[in-house]
């Protein structure tokens, strides 16, 4: 069987810090799914602000903040409050949606040119993979232009958040790529 993910996650403790995570992704992508896939503690839902809810999940050191992207634009300087200390952005797709995957583009590059997260490794995760229409992880990668990203470590992961596919996969190198960052 494969790593728990308490166990992926763990490889953070000792790690002296608040380590953040953005899960970030349109609507319907697989957030919420993934989050409560990953089974680690409570989810609190919060509304911080008009028309902006974030999911939150604490685990030791470690803060999974999730909201979904697109629509509102007057509510994005909210967002910033969550900038801090943001190692990682894991950004989820439905890979069946192909109408949206330039407004899912387009939002991915936006939010990557915000100056706090210049450093934070990336995370995408080609989700629903177990829809016989979905697009390759390859294919969503083309259509999200990963390959124009310099400077940042990157990787793409087909997964299927119902069956538990290639989150294990996708987790273990988010967490190693942070752990090596954090340790320099
Ligand atoms: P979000 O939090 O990104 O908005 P959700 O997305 O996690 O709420 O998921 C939206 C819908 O997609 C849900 O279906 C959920 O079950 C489904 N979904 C999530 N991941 C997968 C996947 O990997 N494969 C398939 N086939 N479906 C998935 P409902 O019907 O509850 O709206
Ligand atoms: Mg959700």
């Amino acid at each position: 069987m494969g790593q728990s993910f308490s166990g992926i996650f763990n490889r953070l403790w000792g790690v002296n810090k608040e380590i953040r995570i953005l899960i970030l992704g349109l609507d319907g992508a697989g957030k919420t799914t993934i989050l409560y896939r990953l089974q680690l503690g409570t989810v609190v839902t919060t509304k911080p602000t008009i028309g902006f809810n974030v999911e939150t999940l604490k685990y030791n050191n470690l803060t999974l903040n999730i909201w979904d992207l697109g629509g509102q634009t007057s509510i994005r300087p909210y967002w910033r409050c969550y900038y801090n200390n943001t190692a990682g952005i894991i950004f989820v797709v439905d890979s069946t949606d192909r109408e949206r995957m330039d407004v899912a583009c387009q939002e991915l590059h936006t939010m990557l040119k915000e100056e706090e997260l210049q450093e934070s490794a990336l995370l995408v995760f080609a989700n629903k993979q177990d829809q016989p229409k979905a697009m390759t992880a390859a294919e969503v990668s083309k259509v999200l232009d990963l390959t124009e990203l310099k400077d940042r470590s990157w990787s793409i992961v087909a997964s299927s958040a119902i069956k538990g596919e290639g989150l294990t996969e996708g987790l273990d190198w988010l967490m190693d790529v942070i752990k090596d960052e954090q340790l320099q």
